[in-house]
C-alpha cells in the first residue's frame, strides 16, 4: 500500500514552458477510468474511491491527519493525501468493512482459516456489494519528473473538456508526509504557482457538470 500526496493545479503555455526547462518530459498515455459505488454513495460519502483503468482495479481511501499540525497551512489546505490499495483481495475487504452485501451472494471459503472472500475470476463482487459505475471518461497525460525535487508533474485532458496539473509524491506508509509536501510547495515555486485557491479535480468537475445530485451530497458532507 502506498500514499500518494499531490497537489493539483491549472497550467498555462507558460507552465509548459517551464516544466519543460527543469524537468524531463517522461511520456503521454491515454487511458479511461471508471468509477464505481452504490447508489446511496456508501463510498464516496466517507472519501473512497474505486475505480478500474486499463484493467487493474485501485480503491483511494483518504488518510487521517495525522501530522497536519507539522505543515504550513497553506501546504495542508491545498495537497490531498489518499492510500492506494491495488490488491484486488484487499480491496474486497477493505469495501466489505463499509458496505452491506447481498446475503445470497457466493463467497469462497478458505477451509483452514473459516475466511470468505469473493471469486476474483469476475466481477460478480460489484453485484454484490450493489456498485454501479458513476462516472466514467478518458484523460490523455503528460508526466514529467523534476529530479531535484523528487517530484512527478502530470499535465490531464479530461476528454469532457477540463485540463488539470498535479505534482505528486508516492510514499510508502512509514515515508515523511512533512517532507512530500516540502517537495510539492518548493515545485510549486518553481513552476510559478502563486495561488493559495484549491485546484478542482476532474472527478469534482465531471460530478457538478454531470451528476449534480452526487456533487451536492458531497459538497454537503465536505468531502470535495
Ligand atoms: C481521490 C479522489 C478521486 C480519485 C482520483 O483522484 P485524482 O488523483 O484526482 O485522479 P487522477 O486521475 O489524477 O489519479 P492518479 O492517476 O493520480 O491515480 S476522485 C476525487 N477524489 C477526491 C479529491 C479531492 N477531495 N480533492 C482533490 C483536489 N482531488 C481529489
Amino acid at each position: 500500500m502506498s500514499v500518494e500526496v499531490e497537489r493539483k493545479f491549472l497550467f498555462t503555455a507558460d507552465t509548459l514552458k517551464t516544466l519543460e526547462q527543469i524537468g524531463v518530459c517522461i511520456g503521454q498515455r491515454e487511458f479511461h477510468d471508471q468509477y464505481f459505488d452504490t447508489p446511496q454513495f456508501d463510498l464516496t460519502l466517507r472519501d473512497m474511491w474505486l475505480r478500474k483503468r486499463k484493467g487493474c482495479w485501485e480503491l483511494k481511501c483518504a488518510t487521517a491527519d495525522v501530522d497536519d499540525c507539522k505543515q504550513p497551512v497553506k501546504a495542508t489546505s491545498l495537497c490531498t493525501r489518499y492510500k492506494e490499495i491495488t490488491s484486488l483481495p484487499d480491496i474486497h475487504t477493505k469495501l466489505r468493512e463499509v458496505i452491506k452485501e447481498d446475503k445470497n451472494l457466493t463467497l469462497l471459503e478458505n477451509i483452514e482459516t473459516g475466511h470468505k472472500r469473493f471469486p476474483l475470476e469476475d466481477e460478480s463482487w460489484l453485484g454484490a456489494m450493489n456498485l454501479i459505475c458513476f462516472s466514467e471518461f478518458t484523460t490523455l497525460r503528460r508526466s514529467f519528473t523534476v529530479e531535484e525535487q523528487g517530484v512527478q508533474i502530470d499535465l490531464d485532458q479530461a476528454d469532457f473538456g477540463y485540463d488539470v496539473g498535479e505534482i505528486e509524491v508516492l510514499l510508502s506508509e512509514a515515508e515523511d508526509v512533512a517532507a512530500a509536501m516540502g517537495k510539492i510547495e518548493r515545485t510549486a515555486q518553481i513552476l510559478g504557482l502563486t495561488g493559495d485557491q484549491k485546484i478542482e479535480g476532474k472527478m469534482s468537475v465531471f460530478l457538478r457538470r454531470y451528476r449534480p445530485e452526487h456533487y451536492e451530497k458531497l459538497l454537503n458532507a465536505h468531502i470535495l
